[in-house]
């Protein structure tokens, strides 16, 4: 159970909206890819994913990953019922996706690197642990649903 104080969901509401979720999305979905290989099993259907420069470059992968990051942010609107929000959407990644829900953990790691380097020295230490809760508690409530 993930508790965020007021402070720490403005920091990261307020921070949100500099980011430009498309871009992020594309480029946060590409780089856990890249980095954690085996995420490549869920998106064989991608096309073309044979090195670095091919699965950023690939228009399916930019595509979903806007849409991950998408609801992500429809997410914050809910912080205080993740679990309800996305109660739906954690039914689909276990019996229809078969996702392993420690991949929700790794793309929200990746999601802080990515904002943390176009935010650069705003991104503070404090904003980091706002952020790390925030992605704590979407992992946690797109895990709740597995059985
Ligand atoms: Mg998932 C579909 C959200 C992490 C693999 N993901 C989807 C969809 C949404 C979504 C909104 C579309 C659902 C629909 O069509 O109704 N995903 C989502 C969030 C997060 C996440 C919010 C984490 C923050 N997803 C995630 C991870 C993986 C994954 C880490 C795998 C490594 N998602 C996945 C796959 C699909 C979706 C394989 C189906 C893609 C397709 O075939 O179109």
């Amino acid at each position: 159970m993930v508790h965020m104080t007021d402070a720490e969901k403005k920091l990261v509401t307020s921070e949100w909206g500099k980011v430009d979720v498309d871009a992020t999305g594309a480029e946060t979905l590409g780089r856990l890819l890249v980095v954690y290989p085996w995420t490549q099993r869920f998106f064989t259907s991608f096309g073309d994913l044979s090195s670095p420069s091919a699965i950023m470059g690939n228009a399916k992968v930019q595509a979903h990953g806007k849409k991950v990051l998408h609801s992500l942010g429809d997410g914050l609107q809910h912080l205080d019922d993740l679990k309800g929000f996305y109660a739906k959407l954690s039914e689909l990644h276990c019996d229809k996706l078969h996702v392993d829900p420690e991949n929700f953990r790794l793309l929200g790691n990746i999601l802080i690197i990515v904002i943390s380097r176009h935010a650069g020295p705003e991104f503070t230490p404090q904003m980091q642990a706002a952020f790390q809760k925030m992605v704590s508690g979407v992992s946690n409530a797109l895990a709740h649903k597995y059985h």
